[in-house]
C-alpha cells in the first residue's frame, strides 16, 4: 500500500516538474510606464513575467528579489547581454535598450524563473 502511495507521489512530482519547465506559456504582457517597471522575484515567478516594451526606447526594470533561494540569484535576459546578481530584499535597477523587436527570454541561471520581454 505504501509503495503505491510513494509511486503516486513520485509521478505527481515528475508531472509537476515537467509542467514547470515546459508548460509555461507567456500570456498577456505588462507594459512599462514611463520607461520603468517594478518586477518582483518570489516563489519561483517573476511578477509580471511578461513585459512589453518598445523597440529603441530605454527600459528600466526594478527587480526586487524576495526569494532567498540560490535559484533566484541571477537575472538573465537572452540576447540583451543582461546577467546580473540580485541582492535579497533590495531593488536592483537594470537598464536595457532593446533595439530590435522580438521576444527575449528572461530567466534565472537554472531556468526555474521564466519570463519574456516582448519588444514591439
Ligand atoms: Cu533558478
Amino acid at each position: 500500500m505504501s509503495t503505491i502511495i510513494v509511486n503516486v507521489i513520485g509521478v505527481a512530482a515528475m508531472l509537476a516538474i515537467a509542467w514547470w519547465f515546459w508548460g509555461w506559456k507567456p500570456g498577456k504582457g505588462t507594459e512599462a510606464s514611463h520607461g520603468s517597471l517594478d518586477v518582483e522575484v518570489s516563489n519561483g515567478t517573476y511578477t509580471p513575467a511578461v513585459i512589453e516594451a518598445k523597440a529603441g526606447e530605454p527600459l528600466t526594470l526594478n527587480l526586487l528579489r524576495r526569494d532567498a533561494s540560490p535559484c533566484a540569484e541571477y537575472f538573465i535576459i537572452d540576447g540583451l547581454d543582461v546577467s546580473v546578481q540580485l541582492p535579497i530584499n533590495k531593488v536592483s535597477s537594470i537598464r536595457v535598450v532593446p533595439n530590435a523587436p522580438g521576444e527575449y527570454r528572461m530567466h534565472c541561471q537554472m531556468n526555474m524563473y521564466q519570463g519574456v520581454l516582448r519588444v514591439l
